[in-house]
């Protein structure tokens, strides 16, 4: 869902634009440098509800004193193929790259290890993340839980969070293959850029605060979502509270909302990151996988079904070339942080 008329900018304009507007509002460089990313990459690539429209999410959170906004990220290692980041309060990003190296690191050593975000603030897509790690020629999988809005299937009342699920797979000289999205019917920044373009969501979307289905895109912020796929995205969601809740030892989204207190920001918890060396599993006769990963991956499109992330590289080209266009009412509120 988009809004048309716009301001039009380059990726480089608006990259700086985010990092001034996180800036103006105390977020410490390091960190307006690692979040204004994120938000360029969703804007570049298409992704408007993790677009630039999370730079108000992101301030509103700075604001609320939901975030620590010079937090310092620690990296420890509690097992060999077990990397730890506690992020001390701040947004996942700077904790997800302040991690990176040593994730890399043991799953190249071990054929497989997993990187544990803790206490981070997460306002953002995963994709960006499993993208990386199958650029280094790693398979990847991230998940994080986030706030309780939405109702396991055969109920009506929140549990879980929009709880999204990334995996990513390296193609020989090709973009990886990547998807990304969340185990509700859609994810929350949707609904609300429904909201603020007045616009009905569809009846499957979530539940008003009385468990009735409604097409109105407030109630349903204000009552529950549904998960996608009835029973299996529920068990899913259930999934990634588990994994990157108790697990890691952080936060359900349960939690996590309670610790917000009526804050209204972003999600605090955890992330947990899987990265996969095929050498681990393979040996030295890894390219036989990846030409398997070909064969399935052209029978998909041989019948004209697209790949996920097929999309996503397209508006990538395109943006790298023409720039974006900022809907003209968000660009307004975007201008007017760190002005109040
Ligand atoms: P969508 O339902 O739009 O699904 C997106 C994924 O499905 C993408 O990988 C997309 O590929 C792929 N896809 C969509 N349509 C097709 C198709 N017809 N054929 C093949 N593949 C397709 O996303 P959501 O609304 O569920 O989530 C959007 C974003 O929100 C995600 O990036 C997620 O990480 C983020 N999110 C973050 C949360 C957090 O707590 N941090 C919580 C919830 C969501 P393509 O990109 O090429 O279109
Ligand atoms: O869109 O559901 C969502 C979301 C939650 C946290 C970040 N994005």
């Amino acid at each position: 869902m988009t809004e048309r008329a716009g301001v039009p900018m380059t990726l480089a304009a608006l990259r700086a634009l985010a990092r001034a507007k996180l800036r103006a509002v105390g977020l410490a460089e390091d960190h307006a440098e690692a979040v204004a990313e994120t938000m360029v990459a969703g804007e570049r690539d298409g992704c408007a509800s993790h677009g630039i429209y999370r730079l108000l999410v992101a301030a509103a959170s700075v604001k609320a004193g939901v975030v620590v906004p010079d937090a310092v990220p620690v990296v420890s290692r509690p097992g060999k193929a077990l990397v730890r980041v506690d992020g001390g309060g701040g947004f996942a990003q700077l904790a997800f790259a302040r991690g990176l190296p040593a994730l890399v690191e043991a799953a190249r050593a071990h054929g497989i290890a997993a990187l544990a975000l803790n206490h981070v603030v997460h306002f953002a897509a995963l994709w960006p993340e499993v993208e990386t790690l199958a650029r280094e020629g790693l398979v990847a999988l991230a998940c994080t839980p986030s706030h309780a809005w939405v109702a396991p299937a055969g109920g009506t009342q929140p549990v879980f969070g929009t709880n999204p699920i990334a995996f990513g797979w390296p193609r020989p000289g090709r973009d990886p293959f990547v998807f990304d999205f969340a185990t509700s019917a859609v994810a929350r920044g949707e609904i609300e850029l429904h909201r603020r373009a007045g616009l009905p969501v569809p009846d499957d979307w979530g539940y008003d605060a009385d468990g009735a289905p409604t097409t109105d895109a407030e109630a349903v912020l204000d009552g529950a979502m549904r998960t996608f796929g009835g029973h299996k995205g529920s068990a899913l969601a259930a999934m990634v509270e588990l994994l990157a809740g108790p697990l890691i030892g952080d936060l359900t989204s349960r939690e996590s909302l309670a610790v917000d207190g009526g804050r209204g920001g972003s999600p605090v918890g955890g992330e947990l990151i899987v990265a996969i060396d095929p050498a681990g599993f393979l040996g030295a006769e890894t390219a036989g996988h990846l030409a398997r990963a070909e064969a399935m991956f052209a029978a998909i499109e041989a019948q004209g079904a697209r790949l996920p992330s097929a999309r996503r590289y397209a508006a990538r080209a395109h943006s790298l070339s023409e720039g974006v266009v900022v809907p003209a009412a968000l660009h307004a509120e975007i201008m007017a942080i760190g002005a109040e």
